[in-house]
């Protein structure tokens, strides 16, 4: 989880933390309150790109808190479909847990059940609109090199047509 990194790295020495205690930053962190994220670039990297304040904020989350409008097809306690912005097939829905976690990297090892939630909505909704025998894809992006850009996990269901090779890294 990104949050190790901010309990195990946070300086014990005050001259680190320019206008701030140590002690009270690494306090606040752990409380999820206080001060925000920390001024200088040595503290800047405690953080996971995606989080404020120690509070998964993506906007992702926001469609989920109803914040921010989406075309959602489908939702439960544990999950929320809604149709991508930018499709990249004439079906494209983006299934997303509702339990904060960042990447696939975060999922718990002691909860796969959160992985094969999205993957069984994706499959059950391929069958409810009637594309399930014709085909489609599942796809999950992880971090850089995947090409992930929203830093809540989430699950990709491409469908509505024959889709092309994929995995090519870009040129
Ligand atoms: P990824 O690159 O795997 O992190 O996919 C993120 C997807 O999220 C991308 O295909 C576009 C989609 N997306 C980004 N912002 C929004 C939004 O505000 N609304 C919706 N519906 N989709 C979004």
């Amino acid at each position: 989880m990104p949050w190790g990194v901010v309990r195990v790295g946070v300086p014990t020495q005050r001259a680190e933390w320019p206008g701030r205690g140590a002690s009270r930053v690494g306090a606040s962190n752990r409380r999820g309150g206080g001060p925000c994220r920390p001024r200088g670039r040595a503290l800047r990297i405690l953080f996971h790109p995606s989080s404020r304040c120690g509070v998964m904020t993506t906007i992702f989350h926001k469609i989920i808190q109803r914040e921010i409008p989406a075309d959602i097809v489908y939702e439960d306690a544990h999950l929320i479909a809604f149709r991508d912005i930018g499709p990249q097939a004439p079906v494209h829905v983006l299934f997303v847990p509702k339990q904060d976690v960042p990447t696939l990297n975060d999922v718990p090892e002691d909860a796969p059940e959160i992985v094969g939630r999205l993957a069984v909505a994706a499959a059950r909704y391929a069958k409810a609109q009637g594309f399930a025998e014709d085909g489609y894809r599942i796809v999950m992006n992880c971090n850089g090199h995947g090409g992930q850009t929203v830093y809540q996990l989430h699950l990709h269901l491409l469908a509505g047509a024959a889709l092309g090779r994929f995995g090519t890294p870009d040129a």
